[in-house]
């Protein structure tokens, strides 16, 4: 049974709840309320080069820029987006500096997930008198086209959330970009929004992040077939899910277990010198072509064994799709009490094995493939295994 919580004022798990602690749970007014992602932002070594993977490989369109021609001395910022999600690629201009610092001990990587609110100011002050620590005092950014209040805090690692307040405004991203219309033409392949992003953090630090999410964000667990400890033979990780009250906003958490080989979020904390965003969950109606499109285009994905088809319908029962496309793609499949789901992984995207994305159909299910675990690792062990990390 999947189900969230509209607030918390502690960190509760539904599966303690009594009739009296639901009521006033349900009743609980929202102090953070969200109303999706509004972009990622991402700190790469090449912005320029970045912005061209981005749309050739993985057909994302080009939305905005800014940068010298903008009168930005310092950095310089592409912004993608196929269906709602934004990606903002940034690199800096100079020598030094916050973001070559952050590109040099994590290599390319997530430094803002952007939060769409409708009251940045508010939600700066609710979740800094619950303990957040500032990154951004509330201001105003204004051009012809409007204003935006932007307010941040910060979350694991070096990561940070933006709440972003853009009611009052009509341009193409922020105010200081200008449209961005580069010379090649890009293939949308049918990503449609965010399903979930998951944050690695160190050892033994999975709970204090989760309360983190309660306590300042009014997050609650999700509840769900995953959500044991999922840390066996295979896996060596364990992960919880915290959602925020409409559900729009999933974040998985992972720390590293101690198993039989190295943890794959151990390698990852070591390359990524911390804890960081491990994987961005893209969501497609048709899971087929939308990975189709971006084999053809480039993107790796992990390998799974063909013996994976020989029983996955004995576990998983009857579902829409052939299975052929699914077992050429090595799409992987798992079913939970309200549905089923249909999710691949594609290898880490950048040189050091830090991020990768899911691309995610949801059929009903709610749950995260807790059932596709041990294939999924045995494939993620296979490349540590070549990289010499397992
Ligand atoms: O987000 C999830 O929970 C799934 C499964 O290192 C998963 O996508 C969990 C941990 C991990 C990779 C994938
Ligand atoms: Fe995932």
């Amino acid at each position: 049974m999947v189900r969230t919580l509209k607030n918390t004022k502690d960190f509760i798990m539904i599966d303690n709840k009594t009739p009296e602690l639901e009521k006033v749970i349900e009743g609980a007014e929202d102090f953070l309320p969200l109303l999706g992602t509004d972009f990622v932002e991402l700190y790469v070594g090449n912005a320029k080069q970045a912005a061209y993977y981005y749309q050739t490989a993985w057909g994302f369109e080009p939305i905005a820029y800014s940068g010298l021609e903008t009168g930005r001395k310092d950095s310089v910022s592409y912004v993608l987006q196929q269906g709602k999600i934004r990606l903002v690629l940034t690199s800096s201009l100079q020598p030094g500096g916050t973001i070559n610092d952050h590109i040099s001990d994590h290599g390319d990587g997530v430094k803002v997930v952007a939060l769409w609110v409708d009251d940045a100011t508010k939600s700066h002050e609710e979740t800094t008198k619950r303990g957040a620590q500032s990154y951004m005092e509330p201001y105003t950014v204004e051009d012809e086209y409007g204003k935006v209040v932007l307010s941040g805090i910060h979350t694991y690692g070096e990561t940070v959330h933006v709440f972003v307040e853009r009611k009052n405004y009509e341009g193409v991203f922020l105010p200081g970009y200008k449209p961005y219309k580069p010379n090649y033409s890009t293939n949308n392949v049918g990503l449609k929004y965010i399903d979930h992003m998951v944050g690695n953090v160190g050892w033994n630090e999975m709970n204090k992040w989760c309360e983190f999410y309660a306590k300042v964000m009014g997050f609650a667990q999700m509840v769900s077939f995953d959500d044991k400890d999922i840390s066996t033979d295979y896996t060596a990780l364990m992960s919880k899910v915290m959602s925020n009250g409409n559900g729009r906003i999933k974040f998985p958490i992972n720390e590293p277990a101690e198993g039989k080989k190295k943890s794959q979020i151990e390698e990852y904390i070591d390359f990524y010198n911390g804890a960081g965003v491990q994987h961005i969950a893209l969501a497609t109606d048709n899971i087929i072509e939308t990975v189709t499109n971006l084999r053809d285009q480039g993107v790796e994905f992990l390998y799974v064994p063909e013996t994976y088809y020989d029983t996955v319908l004995d576990r998983v029962g009857e579902i829409d799709e052939d299975l052929a496309p699914l077992k050429d793609l090595g799409i992987l499949i798992d079913r939970d009490d309200e549905g089923y789901l249909l999710q691949i992984f594609t290898k880490p995207v950048l040189d050091r094995p830090t991020m990768f994305f899911e691309i995610i159909q949801r059929k009903g299910a709610q749950s995260f493939g807790k059932g596709n675990f041990k294939a999924l690792f045995e494939a993620i062990e296979r490349e540590q295994d070549l990289r010499g990390t397992l």
